[in-house]
């Protein structure tokens, strides 16, 4: 079916695109979009023209998924060039989402009109492109050099009202949108087309390009499109609009080729992927979930409890200790007041979300709600006896969720009568702010509990990721590996700054030595002490063992692998601890050497390649991009490499595990035997990212 269709009303001829789910501008719709202006600019009777969109949103886009296939006549720049070109007045007509090449169409038309509760925007920077269709030398013809810059540089989108009075559409409508744009067409007939290409740019100073070109060292560090976004601008100011957008089709072109490119467009896809559970369709019962208890008031329980207040629940917070559950609401009130305070939400969210909140001092309170989310100590024993008295209060039907973020949810399961209703919710601190929520699924964890949590996930806004049961599950069963090589490598001699630059250069979000100083290294002591299974070598995590058996467990007391200030968060070498590494190293007959780099980064991240694949093999994760969602939305793995596993694919498999192999022979298959998936995968010429549903 032709996914584009052309229907005069009266003098007025009406264009609209149908191409479920977003109307993304694949190749047909590129095509039925030239045919149909050609038609109603050869239909005499026909004196203006609409274009709109069916369904749920105007344009969402170019059709991502064509940038992995080799580019297809018309392309986009070409159409709307061609719409601009109409004779007659042009009217977009917007509903829904009007972003990147379908704001560059709008912007192509010669009248912009959008439903109050549209958003417009140029997203590309986040799929690592740049606008390709003229969007570069149109957008600051219509709002201006700088902020067109900001959209373009955020990919933040804008409201209709912001959109309105930036100068980016001519009218906001609340009313029935084809009847207003066909009047509004008929009005436009009179003044006739009117063509942002030959609008001015206005001028700006030097200094705004300068302001930009900081910003972007700052915050997009290592990014190849930022800047390319920011000299096609430039170029809206120093050169015409056809050199500008020849320019602009060159910097596409180089981004599209980009690796960077493609990690993002992975991630893109990849997280909505991770909403697709074997066995779980839209036909699959979900329990109603309005009410909402957490148990723990602590750091992760106030954020859980603030995350399910925002998404509109009810919610009760328990703690065992009066005084602990009245710091636990007052961080829930600042967590809220902090939203206020950055412009995040309004007065009136907050007043509305704390309405809905309440403390609740004993276990009988729960007796009614829907969903429970324990967030108590990382403690086995702790744990199962809270679920006893879960199991004792909760009515029958509740959802009983454990947010232990490394302990086995069957045996906590198992301290219940109904196994079948309990599941893990592995949030991730700060809990009202990172995108990534675990789902643990039990070995009698039933569908619709899965389902539900599924929901729940798209109702707080996370990406909702499955995993099956073992220790740590995916993200923190191979945070263990990672972590491993780094407290091996700072016994071989690298410093803890040393490591954590050379990751933070490559992408990490934070060096290891940071964020365990963040997490607080009492915490990661105390998740080992527990552990049985632990390799018997006295080196694994021995630089960390001994800090928190010193007392330095990070930022909270003010020591840790850093030593902090008067509580500045920035860490600070501390040559006590270089000492202290040094001596042990020398205890323990570990030689101390230079080390590059490259084995920094090829220890770290294939430590995480090779858990990865066996994550994968144990069937813990569906696919391998759900492993890269985990990593790329709850440690801070860059997004721009698309996660572990979706890196390892870009390097080459083979690669890979022929240095693998290498440091098997080095450092000994205890921790580098190649899982048999890599190996495989290998001789095979295979990739990760065909591994999986
Ligand atoms: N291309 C292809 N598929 C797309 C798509 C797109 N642009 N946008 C969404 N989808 C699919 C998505 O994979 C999912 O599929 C379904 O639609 C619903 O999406 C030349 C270079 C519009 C805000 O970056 O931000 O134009 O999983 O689950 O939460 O300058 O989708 O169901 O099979 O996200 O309601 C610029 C990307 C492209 C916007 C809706 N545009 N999309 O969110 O639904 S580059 C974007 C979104 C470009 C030009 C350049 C969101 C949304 P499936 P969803 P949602």
């Amino acid at each position: 079916m032709n996914p584009v269709s052309l229907k005069r009303h009266g003098a007025v001829s009406v264009i609209t695109i149908d191409n479920p789910p977003v109307n993304a501008l694949s190749q047909p719709v590129r095509e039925g979009l030239i045919d149909c202006f050609d038609a109603a600019e050869a239909d005499r009777a026909s004196s203006a023209v609409v274009l709109i969109c069916a369904g749920r949103t105007f344009i969402a886009g170019a059709d991502i998924r064509e940038f992995d296939c080799p580019p297809e006549e018309p392309h986009l720049p070409d159409v709307v060039s061609r719409i601009e070109a109409t004779a007659k007045p042009v009217v977009a007509a917007i509903h829904g989402t009007a972003l990147g090449g379908g704001l560059e169409v709008a912007m192509g038309c010669h009248y912009r009109l959008a439903d109050r509760d549209s958003t417009l925007g140029l997203p590309e920077v986040k799929l690592g492109l740049l606008p390709g269709a003229s969007g570069t030398q149109r957008l600051p013809r219509l709002v201006g050099v700088e902020r067109a810059l900001e959209m373009m540089l955020s990919g933040e989108p804008v409201t209709a009202d912001a959109a309105l009075d930036a100068g980016l559409i001519d009218k906001v409508t609340a009313k029935d949108l084809l009847p207003e744009a066909l009047s509004y067409a008929r009005e436009v007939i009179k003044p006739g087309p009117r063509r942002v290409r030959d609008l001015a740019v206005v001028p700006v100073s030097d200094a705004v390009f300068a302001t930009a070109r900081k910003r972007i060292a700052e915050k997009a560090r290592g990014l190849f499109s930022p800047e390319r976004i920011l000299r096609a601008a430039e170029l809206s100011v120093q050169a015409g609009f056809d050199d500008g957008v020849a320019a602009e089709r060159r910097f596409f072109q180089e981004c599209r080729e980009s690796p960077q490119s493609q990690g993002l467009r992975h991630a893109f896809f990849a997280e909505r992927n991770a909403a697709r559970v074997p066995g779980i369709d839209k036909e699959t019962p979900v329990r109603k979930i309005e009410s909402i208890a957490v148990i723990g008031a602590g750091t992760m329980g106030a954020g859980i409890a603030c995350n399910c207040l925002t998404a509109g629940f009810r919610v009760r917070l328990l703690d065992k200790d009066e005084a602990g559950l009245l710091r636990g609401a007052a961080t829930v009130r600042n967590l809220f007041e902090g939203g206020v305070a950055r412009g995040k939400i309004t007065e009136r969210e907050m007043e509305a979300s704390l309405q809905r909140f309440q403390t609740a001092p004993d276990f009988s309170d729960l007796s009614d709600v829907d969903l429970v989310i324990e967030a108590v100590f990382e403690n086995m024993a702790i744990k199962k006896e809270v679920f006893a008295r879960l199991d004792h209060v909760c009515r029958q039907g509740a959802i009983l969720a454990t947010n232990t973020s490394t302990l086995d949810v069957d045996e906590i399961a198992q301290a219940t009568s109904r196994p079948q209703d309990v599941i893990g919710l592995h949030f991730f601190s700060p809990a009202h702010v990172m995108r990534l929520l675990e789902i643990v699924r039990g070995a009698r964890t039933s569908v619709d509990v899965l389902a539900t949590a599924l929901n729940l996930a798209r109702k707080l806004r996370k990406v909702g990721v499955v995993a099956g049961n073992c220790f740590g599950f995916v993200g923190n069963r191979m945070l263990y590996s990672y972590g491993r090589e780094n407290q091996l490598l700072l016994l071989e001699g690298a410093a803890p700054e040393y490591i954590d630059r050379v990751l933070t250069d490559w992408g990490m979000a934070m060096g290891p030595n940071a964020v365990g100083d963040l997490a607080g290294l009492d915490v990661g002591y105390k998740v080992r002490q527990e552990r049985k299974d632990l390799p018997d070598d006295p080196r694994f995590y021995r630089i960390a063992d001994m800090l928190a058996e010193l007392g330095r467990f990070g930022q909270k007391t003010g020591q840790g692998m850093y030593r902090y200030v008067d509580g500045s968060r920035e860490p600070l070498p501390d040559p006590e601890v270089k000492t202290l590494i040094r001596d042990e190293a020398r205890r323990l007959g570990v030689p101390q050497r230079a080390i590059s780099e490259t084995e920094i980064i090829e220890r770290c991240i294939y430590a995480l390649v090779t858990e990865g694949a066996r994550v994968l093999e144990d069937g813990i994760s569906h696919r391998a991009s759900d492993i890269d969602v985990v990593w790329v939305n709850g440690y801070g793995f860059p997004r721009h490499r698309g996660g572990p596993l979706n890196f390892a694919d870009t390097t080459g498999v083979k690669e890979v595990y022929r240095t693998v192999r290498k440091f098997e022979q080095r450092f000994g298959p205890e921790y580098w035997r190649p899982p048999e998936l890599l190996r495989k995968l290998a001789e095979e010429n295979g990739r990760f990212g065909d591994i999986g549903l």
